[in-house]
């Protein structure tokens, strides 16, 4: 084997592998930042209204606030100038257009706000759902300071197989008493394709890669073998 016919399968091995590299992909979730309705000054909130792009429990004990240092949260939001709250034993969800896939790995993030003074406790849950039911769903080990943000992270890994017609769902609950609030920011969601037991076998983009490679190298040999 010739230097340069080695170089070829050594640069062709690493086109394959990095084609064969998962990749997160970032599903869309509407108003994840909750930047829609527009509540207002700093301070203002909405209350008693949807929230759009989501369900709730209690449209009285759910809403978006344009926080800040002089709103009742005490400080800014994690991403824009809104946040959601959430208080008492309440949620907010929807469900997205995204099917739930077989072998993918799900992460969910979600900056979690605690509202400033003592008295106002949070008690927050994130949770990924497969329409209504839930898949996991994920608390805070950790309570964030008083007016600042956490964030909460919640991995899932679908099985080989998954109910056909399910769309994956995103709920933000709070637990507790009245004096209990959780403000949410910053909703993500990506997925990435996990490697199914018949990984062995290449996918067609591997294979025509390597096809491509094979025909150069025994073309780029065939040519070396005329020229000596
Ligand atoms: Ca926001
Ligand atoms: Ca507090």
């Amino acid at each position: 084997m010739n230097r340069n016919f080695l170089r070829l399968v050594i640069l062709i091995s690493v086109l394959c592998a990095v084609h064969g590299t998962a990749y997160a992909l970032p599903i869309t979730i509407t108003n994840y930042s909750f930047e829609n309705p527009d509540p207002g000054d700093p301070g203002s909130w909405t209350q008693g209204i949807p929230i759009p792009g989501w369900s709730s429990t209690d449209d009285n004990m759910t809403g978006v606030i344009n926080a800040g240092p002089t709103s009742g949260f005490g400080n800014t939001a994690s991403v824009g100038e809104n946040a959601a709250w959430v208080q008492g034993v309440n949620s907010i969800w929807q469900i997205l257009t995204a099917p739930l896939l077989a072998n993918h790995e799900y992460t969910l993030s979600v900056d979690v706000g605690n509202r400033s003074g003592s008295f106002w406790t949070l008690n927050p849950i994130i949770e990924l759902r497969s329409n209504q039911t839930v898949l996991k769903s994920q608390g805070i080990s950790v309570l964030p300071d008083d007016g600042t943000f956490g964030t909460i992270n919640l991995v899932y890994q679908s099985g080989n197989f998954v109910p056909l017609g399910e769309f994956l769902g995103i709920a933000l609950l709070n637990t507790g008493d009245f004096w209990t609030q959780s403000h949410f920011d910053n909703v993500r969601l990506d997925a990435t394709a996990l490697g199914s037991p018949t990984a062995a076998t290449p996918e067609p983009g591997t294979m025509m890669l390597m096809g491509i490679g094979v025909a150069v190298a025994a073309f780029m040999r065939r040519r070396k073998m005329k020229d000596a």
